[in-house]
């Protein structure tokens, strides 16, 4: 029997447009019974996870990342014995074409992830940034969106240059991007999918595990909550023609269980719970703290997040702003500080 079988969570999805290249259709979705669906199913989440994993198209290049996260934890593993965090950054699509040309997406650009990385490397720590192709990368915060055409200018046929109002923020961008790459203390994986997501988190954290504590998860990355399976996906691009676009979306396995409690169970864990309605926030991290064992969870609102968030754990939460005195004045230095901090604390608890 399928797992996905007797679940009727089941998403109307309605054309708002017609269809252009990608999915620019504005949908309106209406979730039907998603609890029920469920509970109805009688799956325990071991089946629901083993189900998903079954479910998704392999990577094609798994050989590849499991070499480069061999390489990178062993270097970073002996002598120097760094702590390591693997952040996660951008949102993941949930395809509703194998041969994808529509899909649904979850809201984020990547600032986060990548603010974050650059005060991670400060911080000492290697980082494995685990990000959505084309969202925001460390060191380019500074440069305009299509850094390549609006940084240079060709000075004769053959010769570009770079242009002098960016010569600094591109030479730093390039030397800090080099230093921490080359220098082995970043690993950039980008993935699209969900499939893609949840397949590489898995083989990270099953790779970090010999680091126990000195290891950190910090999931910055707005991840789908429905997906269609692989198998009951139309191969083709879903036609036009009718006005109601009806596809089932089944909800994926919470996933931060199986991470605190099987993939990573030393790694100290922090998730992020964004929201909307600032009433809600503080509730719902809470909860997310206590039902995923997360170490803490950092909430954020939507139209507040890059000025404050708070950290929640089980003892108390912590409102961190960024200090508008400074010049480079992001909310994601005194965070990463304090998480340090936390980290530090953590792991001497395994000495
Ligand atoms: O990527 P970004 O800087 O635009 O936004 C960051 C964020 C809001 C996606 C992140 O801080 C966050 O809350 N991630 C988890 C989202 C969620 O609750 O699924």
């Amino acid at each position: 029997k399928h797992p996905v079988d007797g679940r009727v969570n089941s998403l109307v999805l309605k054309h708002a447009f017609a269809s252009t290249l990608f999915l620019c259709l504005k949908l309106d979705l209406v979730l039907m019974d998603t609890a029920k669906g469920l509970e109805a199913s009688g799956e325990t989440l071991e089946e629901q996870v083993k189900a998903f994993f079954y479910s998704a198209p392999p990577l094609h290049n798994s050989d590849e990342i499991t070499q480069k996260l061999n390489q990178f934890i062993q270097r970073n593993s002996s002598p120097s014995g760094r702590r390591i965090v693997c952040v996660t950054s951008g949102g993941t699509t949930a395809p509703l074409e194998q041969r994808c040309v529509r899909y649904v997406d979850n809201f984020s650009s990547g600032h986060r992830g990548a603010t974050s990385t650059e005060y991670f490397l400060k911080a000492g720590y290697a980082v494995i940034f685990l990000y959505r192709k084309r969202s925001f990368q460390p060191f380019c915060r500074s440069l305009p969106d299509d850094p390549l055409l609006e940084c240079f200018k060709p000075t004769d046929e053959s010769n570009i240059q770079v242009c002098e109002a960016y010569s600094e923020a591109v030479k730093r961008a390039i030397v800090d991007h080099h230093t921490a790459v080359a220098g082995g203390l970043l690993l950039k994986l980008p993935f699209n999918t969900i499939f893609e997501y949840l397949q590489m988190l898995q083989m990270i954290a099953m790779s970090m595990r010999t680091l126990g504590p000195r290891a950190m998860f910090y999931l910055a990355a707005a991840v789908s909550d429905f997906y269609v399976p692989w198998k009951d996906m139309v191969e083709h691009k879903i036609q036009s023609g009718s006005h109601l676009l009806d596809v089932k979306l089944v909800q994926v396995p919470k996933m931060l269980s199986v991470l605190r409690k099987d993939w990573a169970p030393q790694a100290f864990c922090i998730s992020f719970k964004l929201e909307t309605d600032s009433n809600i926030l503080l509730n719902k991290a809470g909860a997310a703290l206590e039902k995923y064992k997360m170490h803490a969870v950092v909430a954020n609102e939507l139209s507040t997040r890059k000025e404050q968030v708070v950290v929640v754990t089980s003892d108390e939460k912590v409102t961190v702003r960024c200090d508008k005195s400074k010049l480079h004045n992001d909310v994601e230095d005194p965070l990463i500080k304090l998480l340090s901090e936390k980290h530090a604390t953590y792991s001497e608890q395994f000495r």
